[in-house]
């Protein structure tokens, strides 16, 4: 990895929720031109391909891959480009598809190069009987395609590591909570989908119940997250779980969301009608355990509920 002009790095999925921030914090630290942003489609005016170096890449494209970073020199590669929950539910085997084809591919390329790979995972690893507080170590027996491929994606990871060397990172992301893309087929959608509706409806309906209680995080923290675990030395990481951190983060319900903006935007009321995404978030626990990963790489969120819902207001209006 090179020390001081930053990394060369590539980015699958980067037009997506989570890509379009973390493009942005990769090109400020690393250079612009250092950062390849991809995704499978174009989205004329997107930050990521008007602000920097953009390829069209399908992620089930091995050969297309490697060509990007054998030519480019690739060191680092972030891999988001996957299918969420709720569009995973809709169409099983492409889920498995495109999310376990994908990391395959990520790791054939990186494996083969040297190349070092940040891979999220997700809390939707975990199933109905894991603890409501989900610790780091714990039977992940997901009822989601989704979190069945995260688990899948944890497990070739490690496989890897110890067969070949492979050095992949992953955070177990909660719900993300973002303004600058809108959120992409997940079920904790509704947690960014509430701010676009509170300020250009002063309503919305809400697909989750009231007391739907999940793991969330604002989204500069979880940049800053996937930053610190990336920067973190190798030795200080648990070899067992760095494909799959459980990180400390918020954990309220979609009632208590809806309440902190009715306390801010005058005349904002919500209803609650449970559709299909209701299962999948039943599934989940409310709250994780992140205890290891402060402990490995010092983890710690910065913004609480109310700091969240100021940003987000904030950011939803003049973005
Ligand atoms: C989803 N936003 O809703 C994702 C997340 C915890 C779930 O990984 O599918």
């Amino acid at each position: 990895m090179s020390s001081t002009r930053g990394e060369k790095i590539l980015v699958t999925g980067a037009l997506g929720q989570i890509g379009t921030d973390l493009v942005e914090a990769l090109r400020e630290k690393n250079g612009v031109e250092n950062v390849i942003s991809t995704d499978i489609r174009k989205i004329v005016g997107h930050t990521a391909i008007e602000e920097g170096p953009f390829m069209i890449l399908d992620v089930l494209d091995f050969q297309g891959m490697r060509k990007i970073c054998d030519d480019e020199g690739v060191e680092t590669i972030y891999h988001l480009g996957a299918m969420l929950s709720a569009v995973g539910e809709k169409d099983p085997e492409l889920c498995r598809r495109v999310n376990n084809g994908g990391t395959q591919n990520v790791i054939d390329v990186a494996k083969k190069s040297g190349i070092r790979v940040y891979a999220p995972s997700s809390i939707a690893v975990f199933g109905p009987d894991s603890p409501k507080l989900a610790p780091q170590d714990a039977e992940l027996n997901p009822t989601t395609v989704y979190g069945e491929t995260k688990v899948w994606g944890e497990k070739r990871a490690r496989e890897n590591m110890r067969e070949f060397g492979l050095d992949l990172r992953g955070i177990r992301y909660p719900g993300l909570v973002s303004y600058k893309a809108p959120a992409g087929g997940g079920t904790t959608d509704y947690a960014v989908e509430i701010f676009h509706a509170a300020l250009d409806y002063g309503h919305y309906e809400c697909f989750v119940s009231a007391s739907t209680r999940l793991p969330m995080l604002y989204m500069e923290d979880a940049i800053r997250a996937t930053q610190m675990l990336m920067d973190a030395s190798n030795g200080a990481l648990d070899q067992s779980v760095k494909s799959g951190y459980n990180i400390s983060c918020l954990s309220f319900t979609a009632k208590e969301l809806a309440d902190a903006i009715s306390d801010r935007v005058e005349g904002f009321s919500c209803d609650f009608v449970p559709d299909i995404r209701q299962k999948y978030a039943d599934s989940w626990p409310d709250s994780i355990d992140g205890s290891v990963a402060e402990r490995d790489w010092g983890w710690k969120p910065n913004f609480n509920l109310n700091e969240m819902v100021d940003a987000m207001l904030e950011g939803v209006s003049s973005n």
